[in-house]
């Protein structure tokens, strides 16, 4: 927890618990999302995964062994307002996806676990709480006996994950898009991205000519940029359709029971917002078939794993081959080879910006996470025949199309 992070509040209760004046700060932002009359006490608030955008904390607050379990612990978020200017659609979003998943599973339940996160109130009943500093903070119920993996082990997992964002479209594939907002306008439109990298590139914080691997990523992008409209010209010709999606399905917004080592949920719902659901399978896969993950130093060996590509599809498609259309199989390969691509392109732009957007830990942070990104874009690319014999030949199992 940093220094710049402290909040002005009057009336900090944390005399029953050690923490040092700063975690007490925390424990006091956290107190808000506990209704007037729970008496647990806030045993700890400790920062929890490695989200890029938001400060995430979980908060543990003291249960006896009759409460339910999932009342022993929560999510506290402090939503970056910079990326989220209107944190109150984010929010509105959450609830009306949520209130809609729950009817759905209630009216059609599921044989197997499935959950979905719920937005805590405060204790004014609101569903995000503004500090002294107006920093804006919320709470998410926390799925209990349940973990995330940064990277895949197995190819079971792969096809769970598949499943879990299959089942995730399925759920909201009958709520029309328009009910929800934009809280996120141009993301995922790659043109948009290339506007926004020519700009910094014309007044870049980095000297451009500072390294080989700089060098690189300039000229990956410079090939590419007449094929990255791709998916938006065929959004804007209707051959494939506005759907709602999640937007940030990586592997670990995947949520794994403990037990039965079965996805049991999506989270991470702040950019669930119209798009093309090929945004959510290009980031599934450009997620899980890096077995390296996304934070690897070593960039150079980065490559595509065909296997649990496949894996991932067939756990994609077990439940999503109910609404493909022909169409939508015929760009599945485009966005496995976009998104890569496209996150390549925004961590390089970031890096020239003199990282502005994404959290860094050192300044060539972003250059290195572009660097893997455009190595994997290159395995995919070296890989087109059998990454689209194998689309067509799961596209030929299903019956529909
Ligand atoms: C960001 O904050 P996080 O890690 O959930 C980003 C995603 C990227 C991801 C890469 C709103 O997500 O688009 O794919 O980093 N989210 C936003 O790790 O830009
Ligand atoms: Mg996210």
């Amino acid at each position: 927890m940093t220094q710049d992070s402290l909040i002005q509040i009057d009336d900090i209760q944390c005399d029953d618990v050690e923490s040092d004046e700063i975690e007490c700060e925390y424990i006091a932002i956290a107190q808000q999302f506990i209704p007037k009359n729970r008496t647990n006490p806030i045993e700890e608030v400790r920062a929890f995964g490695n989200g890029n955008i938001n400060d995430t904390f979980l908060v543990t607050v003291r249960c006896n062994t009759l409460e339910n379990p999932e009342e022993c612990h929560f999510i506290l978020q402090r939503i970056n307002t910079k990326v989220f200017q209107q944190p109150q659609r984010v929010m509105q979003n959450m609830r009306i996806f949520t209130e809609h998943v729950c009817d759905r599973l209630q009216q059609q339940p599921l044989d197997r676990r499935w959950e979905t996160p719920r937005v805590l109130h405060t204790q004014e009943g609101q569903d995000y709480w503004q500090d002294g500093t107006g920093a804006c903070w919320r709470a998410i119920s926390y799925i209990p006996d349940s973990t995330t993996f940064d990277t895949l082990q197995t190819c079971e997992q792969a096809e769970e994950v598949g499943y879990a964002l299959g089942m995730f479209h399925n759920l909201i594939s009958d709520l029309p898009p328009e009910k929800l907002a934009d809280t996120l306008p141009g993301f995922h439109i790659t043109p948009h991205y290339l506007q926004q990298y020519e700009a910094v590139l014309a007044h870049p914080k980095v000297n451009l000519a500072e390294s080989a691997e700089l060098r690189y990523g300039l000229e990956f992008v410079r090939d590419r940029q007449s094929w990255a409209t791709v998916l938006e010209t065929a959004k804007a010709a209707g051959i494939l359709p506005l759907r709602l999606m999640h937007g940030d399905p990586k592997v670990n917004n995947v949520m794994f029971d403990h037990t039965t080592g079965k996805s049991v949920g999506m989270i991470d719902l702040d950019t669930v917002k119209p798009g093309l659901v090929h945004y959510d399978i290009g980031d599934c896969l450009r997620s899980g078939c890096n077995p390296r993950g996304e934070e690897t130093e070593q960039w150079e060996s980065v490559a595509f794993d065909l296997e649990r590509c496949q894996s991932t599809l067939k756990g994609y498609l077990s439940v999503a081959q109910a609404f493909l259309t022909a169409e939508d199989y015929t760009y599945l390969y485009d966005a496995i080879r976009l998104i890569s691509f496209e996150l390549g392109l925004r961590f390089l732009t970031d890096h020239l910006a003199g990282n502005v957007y994404f959290k860094v830990k050192h300044p060539e942070h972003n250059l290195i996470r572009a660097l893997v990104q455009f190595k994997l874009t290159q395995s995919i690319e070296a890989q087109e025949q059998d990454i689209r014999a194998m689309i067509q030949s799961m596209r030929s199992l299903s019956s529909r199309v």
